[in-house]
């Protein structure tokens, strides 16, 4: 066997089957992280003995078949035109095409037709060198990433709150100690198995749990109380809530006076939001909207925490501000296991959102329209700050204007599957058909790499050294654990390849420890400080947790004990209300459309649908309805539905379940072709944070 070294980049030699670290059957563990969530969810990076939660999910088991699977993606492949196959290539040639197509998109319609789309699941090495890539190398303002389809509506609305977008302002160990959990839209039972420890030990210890969500999903099987909520109706709930904790004299006053500014237009606002009124617009009784009031407002310690469910909405962002004006009039955040958090997704969900793949961000995140993080960033780069772009569009603004006149025209995409996971994918599938020209780095052909022009086959997680910041802050080492095959390479060895056929000889190097040391300089100072860790920290302090502003500094893992990082150290309340603006149900669209996942699959599914026992376990794409909803319509269990939205139609085969709402349905979007659900979704975007309403639009079903 043959071990990566800790800070090696590319190395020329590799093994033909990857290695497996002792005391792992059948998975490379990395030695630091102990049990992670590999293929998968938020990475949390805990020792197994080491008494905190550590649980590995069923994707994370499996996740090795794909290190020597026959499906993984093992040279690069080019094609000749569009209506060519792809067929295998050398490095040079492809990466060659890909530099040559950059650089005559350049000439020919400027920097910004050059587009690059990341993932948070990329380690912070890679995100910042991406963005480091798209702002220096290429010196185009078209970047973003896949985030922006799940982090973006809760960040924005903590940093508009608290100063600052943290996950968990605390460390999860907080969790279990909280006397009630109020858990919105979260299925952390099926997302996050990793979570579930400080979940028990939470209601082992006598607290309660109560969970917002249109289905009876196994999490909310676990709850005390469970709020059947009508999709995208959260902030009406919240409002409501609020309502009766005033009503009841059940606030912190005290806590609102001296810590927080707003309260009064909230209370106005929240004033309309009668338990009745909820009710009608929620379809949560008014009697389980009480009892969960003075569940919350009863409690010494309450914790709210929101995931996908209440955040991918067209108002998601004042949605998590409404739950944020809950918890800040609880007096719980800053308090131990009390105040608020969201559930990060990604593998890397929290540091993927901090390094400058984001489309108005700078590493640290720093603003790109900052003057200071401007120049302090430029100087770390070594180039005159005017030279930085400013901010480019959006991840869904980008690739739906994919091939137009002042679109994107050559793009490079990292860490997604947009074909499959983008809002009203048909169409930016047509989009991608539009460019002159498309490569994707990818593990395996995913449907994007399968429409690619160039494919550059990389690394996987267990085959590369790299950090990635968990939910709470916590900086966390992925060690290498074995070597990729022949004709594969590192994520930083084809960046840094490219950044050198640009003309970028230096500034760009594959050692993940160097680029590291770079990444932590440049968030000197900035919100995420990273500058006070190197890998020595990460690998014996078992993580660090931003900020950490110097090498004697402990980390940070508790935020807003004494105040918040906002101009006047208090915290904010918004004044938000529900908008029945986005789209609604009618007479041909009758049911609600909701989306999510399932434990078998990992998002676009380009990987768990390569692995025979994840298939096995979860085959096709399916619809769950309410039997009441299935009898009218002639639905039948098992056989083919035919949903119709709007914009398109896809096939899955009926579930019928009581765990729905009568009127609601659930799709997966794991699938691609005749099953995808994102062929159904709405493009409707948050004003805020330009989050899409995955969580809800309108559709009409019949047998197919
Ligand atoms: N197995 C598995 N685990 C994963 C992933 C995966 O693909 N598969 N992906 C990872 C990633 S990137 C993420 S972001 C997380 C996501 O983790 P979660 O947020 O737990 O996942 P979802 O299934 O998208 O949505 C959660 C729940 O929201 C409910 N919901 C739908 N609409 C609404 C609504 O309007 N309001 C409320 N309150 N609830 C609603 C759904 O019924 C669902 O049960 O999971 C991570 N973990
Ligand atoms: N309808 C609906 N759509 C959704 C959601 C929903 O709830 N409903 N959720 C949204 C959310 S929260 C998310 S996070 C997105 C996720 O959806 P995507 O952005 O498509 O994410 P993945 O499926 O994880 O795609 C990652 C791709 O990158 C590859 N990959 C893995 N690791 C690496 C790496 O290190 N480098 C490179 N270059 N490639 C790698 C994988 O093989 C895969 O093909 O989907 C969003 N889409
Ligand atoms: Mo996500």
């Amino acid at each position: 066997m043959e071990l990566v070294p800790s800070s090696a980049g590319h190395s020329p030699t590799r093994a033909a089957t990857p290695p497996v670290l002792p005391g792992a059957p059948g998975l490379p563990l990395s030695p630091a992280t102990g049990s992670t969530c590999s293929t998968g969810s938020t990475t949390f990076g805990v020792r197994p003995g080491s008494g905190s939660p550590g649980a590995l999910c069923k994707k994370g088991w499996t996740a090795a078949e794909l290190l020597s699977s026959e499906r993984r993606l093992r040279h690069p492949m080019v094609r000749e035109s569009r209506d060519q196959p792809l067929r295998p290539a050398s490095w040079d040639e492809a990466l060659g095409r890909v530099a040559a197509a950059i650089s005559a998109s350049k000439e020919r319609f400027g920097a910004d037709s050059v587009g690059i789309f990341g993932g948070g699941g990329l380690t912070n090495e890679k995100a910042y060198l991406l963005g480091k890539l798209a702002r220096v190398a290429i010196g185009t303002r078209s970047i973003d990433y896949n985030g922006r389809w799940c982090m973006s509506a809760a960040a924005g609305a903590a940093v508009r709150a608290f100063g600052v977008d943290r996950g968990l302002p605390f460390p999860l160990a907080d969790i279990s100690g909280a006397e009630v959990v109020l858990l919105v839209g979260s299925n952390m039972v099926e997302t996050m198995p990793p979570v579930l420890a400080v979940m028990d030990a939470q209601r082992e210890a006598g607290g309660q749990l109560i969970v917002v969500d249109p289905r009876a999903t196994p999490t909310a099987q676990q709850a005390a109380l469970h709020l059947q909520i009508v999709p995208g109706t959260d902030l009406a709930l919240a409002n409501g809530l609020l309502h009766l904790l005033i009503e009841d004299g059940r606030i912190d006053k005290s806590y609102v006076e001296d810590r927080t500014t707003g309260f009064a237009d909230v209370a106005s606002v929240v004033a309309g939001w009668w338990p009745e009124r909820v009710e009608r617009v929620t379809g949560v009784p008014a009697s389980a909207l009480r009892r969960a009031a003075t569940m919350l407002g009863m409690a010494g310690s309450a914790m709210v925490l929101t995931a996908r469910g209440p955040e991918q909405q067209a108002q998601g962002t004042e949605t998590v501000m409404a739950f944020i004006n809950l918890a800040l009039a609880l007096g719980q955040v800053g308090a131990p296991h009390g105040g608020f958090g969201t559930l990060t997704g990604q593998g890397n969900g929290q540091g993927g959102r901090e390094h400058g793949q984001k489309a108005d961000q700078l590493p640290g995140y720093r603003s790109l329209s900052d003057p200071a993080a401007r120049r302090h960033v430029a100087s770390v780069w070594g180039v005159p700050p005017e030279s930085l772009p400013g901010p480019g569009p959006s991840a869904f603004e980008m690739l739906s204007e994919l091939g137009t006149p002042a679109g994107v025209k050559c793009l490079l995409v990292a860490g997604s599957n947009p074909v499959v996971s983008a809002p009203a994918a048909a169409g930016v599938e047509q989009a991608l058909g539009r460019l002159d020209f498309l490569a994707v780095a990818d593990v395996v052909m995913s449907e994007t790499a399968a429409v690619a022009d160039v494919v550059l086959p990389v690394a996987q997680w267990a085959e590369e050294t790299g950090t990635l910041t968990n939910l709470e802050g916590r900086l966390v080492m992925r060690q290498a654990a074995c070597m990729p095959p022949d004709g594969v390479r590192t994520e930083l060895h084809v960046i840094a390849e490219l950044a050198r056929m640009l003309g970028r000889d230096s500034g760009f190097g594959p050692d993940p420890e160097k680029v590291f040391d770079e990444l932590a300089a440049a968030s000197a100072g900035g919100i995420a400080d990273y500058s006070g860790i190197d890998y020595e920290r990460i690998r014996s302090d078992e993580g660090v947790t931003w900020p950490c502003p110097s090498p004697g500094h402990p980390g940070t893992p508790r935020l807003f004990a004494d105040s918040f990082p906002t101009s006047d150290g208090r915290a904010r309340f918004f004044a938000v209300d529900h908008s029945p603006a986005f789209e609604d149900v009618d007479a041909e669209f009758p049911f609600v459309l909701t989306t999510g996942r399932v434990v078998a699959h990992y998002q676009s599914g380009a990987q768990t649908r390569r692995v025979p026992a994840l298939v096995g376990a979860s085959p096709e794409p399916f619809v769950e309805i309410h039997p009441f909803a299935a009898r009218r319509l002639g639905i039948v269990e098992g056989h083919p539905v035919r949903l119709t939205t709007r914009r398109s139609s896809a096939i899955a085969v009926a579930r019928v379940t009581e765990a729905i709402r009568p009127d609601t349905v659930f799709v997966p979007f794991h699938w691609g072709g005749s099953g995808r659900a994102n062929s159904l979704t709405d493009t409707a975007l948050d004003p805020l944070a330009k989050m899409p309403s995955f969580k809800r639009c309108a559709v009409r079903l019949e047998p197919a």
